[in-house]
Formats: structure tokens, C-alpha cells, sequence
């Protein structure tokens, strides 16, 4: 068995975090990888106060254990959001693309537990000295919007430099995953892609299937000129996209081809034109399960890998 302080914190089975994904973290699969042992996260994404609300009381028809919701911090509903997380009294919560350092103190006071997502040591710091529960250190292969560092080089630095629980995200997805990020001094990972092909998972079939099928190197980091790096599966959409960076096109004709694009892939089912966010560990991702199998699954080989290295 893998307890970790983390479990303790969080009052979770398995050092386990399902990433609250825009568009694709709905309440039936947080409330699933609750249900399994692991920590469920809502994902606010754009979406407004009403929507979050909805997710949340779905949520809690559905399960009683702990659950999270993630925010991003670069929502124009965020003011609404962190009222919604401040009155429900969410459990957990993990923020993206942005500093959560003003909300810390209202969120303290009502027992949340605030675990934002970094993506350097500086910003772990600074929100630790805020007074943040735990962070989530994200690297460069994760999907969607991604930092510099690769999870190998970020998490160790992160461990070093903070005093608190530090999950590890990018690049996980199964048991020798979770030893690893252990090994680094993490107390527990914080898994995307994997989850994104869970049975209870509610994003269009067409892009389970491309998920399914992605090998090693079928993703791309676009957006880089912009400021907000986008790691996605290769289509005609991040083609378009390079060659409107190669050509040296305005920033803001950059920004308005990605507007809506995350919504039509997960949605609608857009694999061309649609922004297929998902982590370079796509490749290992082989078939679509209930969440509760993906969680025995990383578990039982997280343990075969400890026997193996003669570690309890
Ligand atoms: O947030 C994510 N992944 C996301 S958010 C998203 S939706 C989106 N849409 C348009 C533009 C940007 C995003 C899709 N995927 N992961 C967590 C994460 N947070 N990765 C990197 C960061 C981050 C970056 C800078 C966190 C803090 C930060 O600091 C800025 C500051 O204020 O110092």
C-alpha cells in the first residue's frame, strides 16, 4: 500500500489527482475517481459561476468523498468562481494559468485546502510563503497550457525548495509514473491524460479515439510567440497555426484562431480543427476504462515496481 502525507491531507485513499481539465473534467468523472479513492477535480475552465454550481451539486449527488474544482486564473468568470468554491465550501482547490495569492486568506478561513498548479520553483515559494495547503508541479509534457521545465527537472527542484507537499503532473500515467514522481520526493501525482479516457469521462468519442491511437511524438507545443504555450495532438488546426508563426503573423490573429478551439475538439468532436490538448504520455494511453480500473491499475503497478526495487 502507498500512503503519502498527501492522503492524509486531502482525506484520500491513493496519492492519486484527477487534473481538472477544461471542458473535460465534468462532475461524472470526479465524482468516478473520487468514488475509486483517488481525488476528483472538477475543471471551471471558461465556463461561468452557474455552470460551476451545477458541477458541484452533481457532483455531491454522486459521491460523498472529497472532491477539488480547478480554476483558471485566466477566466473572466474567476471573481464568480472563487464566490461559488468560497459558499459551496469545496474540499480542494487547484488553480491554473495564474496566481491565486489573493483568494489564499478567504479560502483558509473556511478550510479549503488551496493547491495551486507551478510551473517554476519561484512561484511554489511565493505561494507557500502565502500559505498555500500543497503544489502541484507541473513540466512541459503535460497537455494544454505548460510551463518551460520537464516534470524530471521541476519536481525535485520544487521538492528542495519548498516545505510542503509537493504532486507531481506531466508525463504520468501509470505505476512506474507514480514511483518515480515518489522517488523525486513528490507525495503524489496529479494525471490528465489517462483520465481523459476513463468510460465516465463525458469528452466526444472522436477524440478518445485519437487519444487512443496518438504514438510518442504526436504532440506539438503551439503558441509560443504568444506567451501561452498549448501543448495538443498534431492536426490541420497547430499545422495552420505554424505556419502563421513562421510567417510572423500579428499575435492577435494568433490569439483569435485558438478562441473556441478547446470547446470544439472536446465537444463537438473537431480532431482537425480543434485544439486536442492532451499530454505527450498519449502515446502509452491504449484503451478506454472506468476510472476505477485505471486507479487499480497505476496502484497494483506502482506496487509490482516497489517489489522489483526490494522497497515497502
Ligand atoms: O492551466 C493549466 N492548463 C491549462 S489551462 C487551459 S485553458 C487556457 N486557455 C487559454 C489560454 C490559456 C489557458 C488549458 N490548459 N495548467 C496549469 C498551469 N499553470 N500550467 C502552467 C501554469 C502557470 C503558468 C504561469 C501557473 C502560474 C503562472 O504564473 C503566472 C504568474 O502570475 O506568476
Amino acid at each position: 500500500m502507498i500512503k503519502t502525507p498527501l492522503c492524509d491531507l486531502l482525506g484520500i485513499e491513493y496519492p492519486i489527482l484527477q487534473g481538472g481539465m477544461a471542458w473535460v473534467s465534468t462532475a461524472k468523472l470526479a465524482a468516478a475517481v473520487s468514488e475509486a479513492g483517488g481525488l476528483g477535480i472538477i475543471g471551471s475552465g471558461h465556463n461561468d459561476a452557474q455552470w460551476v454550481r451545477d458541477q458541484i451539486n452533481k457532483t455531491r449527488e454522486m459521491t460523498s468523498k472529497p472532491f477539488g474544482v480547478n480554476v483558471m486564473m485566466m477566466s473572466p468568470h474567476v471573481e464568480d468562481v472563487m464566490q461559488v468554491i468560497l459558499k459551496e465550501r469545496v474540499p480542494v482547490i487547484t488553480t491554473g494559468a495564474g496566481n491565486p495569492a489573493k483568494y489564499i486568506p478567504q479560502l483558509k478561513e473556511i478550510g479549503t485546502k488551496v493547491i495551486p498548479v507551478i510551473p517554476s520553483v519561484a512561484l511554489a515559494q511565493r505561494l507557500e510563503k502565502a500559505g498555500v495547503d500543497a503544489v502541484v508541479a507541473e513540466g512541459m509534457e503535460s497537455g494544454g497550457h505548460i510551463g518551460e521545465l520537464t516534470t524530471m527537472a521541476l519536481v525535485p527542484q520544487v521538492v528542495n525548495g519548498v516545505n510542503i507537499p509537493v504532486i507531481a503532473a506531466g508525463g504520468i500515467a501509470d505505476g512506474r509514473g507514480l514511483v518515480a514522481a515518489l522517488a523525486l520526493g513528490a507525495s503524489g501525482v496529479q494525471i490528465g491524460t489517462r483520465f481523459m479516457c476513463a468510460s465516465e469521462c463525458e469528452i466526444h468519442d472522436n477524440i478518445k479515439k485519437m487519444i487512443v491511437k496518438a504514438k510518442d511524438r504526436d504532440t506539438t507545443v503551439s503558441g509560443r510567440s504568444t506567451g501561452h504555450p498549448i501543448r495538443a495532438l498534431k492536426n490541420r488546426l497547430t499545422k495552420q497555426y505554424e505556419d502563421m508563426e513562421r510567417e510572423c503573423v500579428p499575435v492577435e490573429e494568433l490569439e483569435k484562431l485558438g478562441i473556441g478551439r478547446l470547446r470544439n475538439a472536446m465537444i463537438d468532436g473537431d480532431t482537425e480543427y480543434g485544439t486536442v490538448a492532451c499530454g505527450q504520455i498519449a502515446g502509452m494511453v491504449r484503451e478506454i476504462q472506468p476510472a476505477r480500473e485505471i486507479i487499480n491499475n497505476i496502484m497494483e503497478g506502482a506496487c509490482q515496481v516497489k517489489r522489483a526495487l526490494g522497497v515497502n
